[in-house]
């Protein structure tokens, strides 16, 4: 399900004006790891660590809308998560409700705009259900875009936006000499939405697993052995000054 908003432009390279010294980064994308390994070192059920890991959303949501970040894309469910256990995926497919029970009146309240990124149509109804409300009531929010990735791989996405991009040729006789990266990115999930500027992974782990492949050819890194639910608003703070200091040692050179 992509969200095309003609406001948000593209703008990889920025050549044409001056970096701006300190600017925050626009989007942000988080893989969200080590809700399991929490819950575990408790000696409590991966299902624990998995909940507890809604609560670091709401606190990031707030820190991000804090630092005027425009979009937050956050790893929720990839396409290789259905290989878990088939009780752990059942609960974490009922999380959106969940979320949205606690935390809908607050994104409301701040103005928060939900989307999705990923591959809707095949998650169950009761989730699509609940998921599509939470963008129904925040449709009309203009303030931080809240991106779920669910059900999403990014090698998918890529077949899919070439699958679509080669249909547009055969039917609505779309030029291929006009076909460049940028028209290509509009056929991805998140066609319409500015490429990730920061890209943090909690826990540890420094792989990309299969999250934003194309969109992340530019963007800054930032690990973190912190598990996600430990995950604190300072320690997002940490991953954004880092970023505003690369940027200036960028600028300066
Ligand atoms: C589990 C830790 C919120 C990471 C956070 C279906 C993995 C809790 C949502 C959510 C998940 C999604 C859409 C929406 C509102 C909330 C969510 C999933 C997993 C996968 F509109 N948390 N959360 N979705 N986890």
């Amino acid at each position: 399900m992509s969200i095309r908003l003609p406001f948000f432009k593209s703008k990889r390279k920025n050549e044409d004006q001056p970096e701006t010294i300190d600017k925050g980064p626009d989007h942000v994308a988080i893989i969200m790891d080590g809700n399991g390994r929490w819950a575990k070192k408790r000696g409590l059920p991966r299902i624990a660590g998995h909940k507890e890991g809604m609560d670091t959303i709401r606190k990031i949501v707030r820190e991000a809308n804090r630092h005027q970040i425009k979009v937050l894309t956050l790893y929720a469910f990839s396409t290789e998560n259905w290989k878990r256990p088939e009780s752990e995926v059942d609960f974490i497919l009922r999380l959106p409700k969940e979320f949205l029970q606690l935390y809908l009146p607050e994104l409301i309240e701040n103005n928060v705009k939900i989307s999705t990124i990923g591959e809707f149509d095949t998650l169950p109804k009761h989730t699509r259900e609940a998921v599509q409300y939470g963008i129904d009531k925040t449709k009309h929010n203009d303030g931080l875009l809240l991106n779920f990735a669910l059900n999403y791989g990014s090698r998918h996405e890529i077949i899919r936006a070439v699958k679509a991009m080669i249909e547009d040729v055969r039917d609505k006789g779309l030029d291929m000499e006009e076909l460049d990266d940028d028209a290509f990115s509009q056929y991805l999930y998140t066609g319409g939405l500015p490429d990730p500027d920061l890209v943090i992974r909690t826990s540890g782990e420094k792989r990309l697993s299969n999250f934003l492949l194309w969109q992340s050819a530019y963007s800054e890194f930032w690990f973190t052995d912190k598990l996600w639910p430990d995950f604190t608003e300072e320690a997002f703070c940490e991953a954004l000054d880092a970023y505003k200091q690369r940027k200036r040692r960028f600028g300066g050179v």
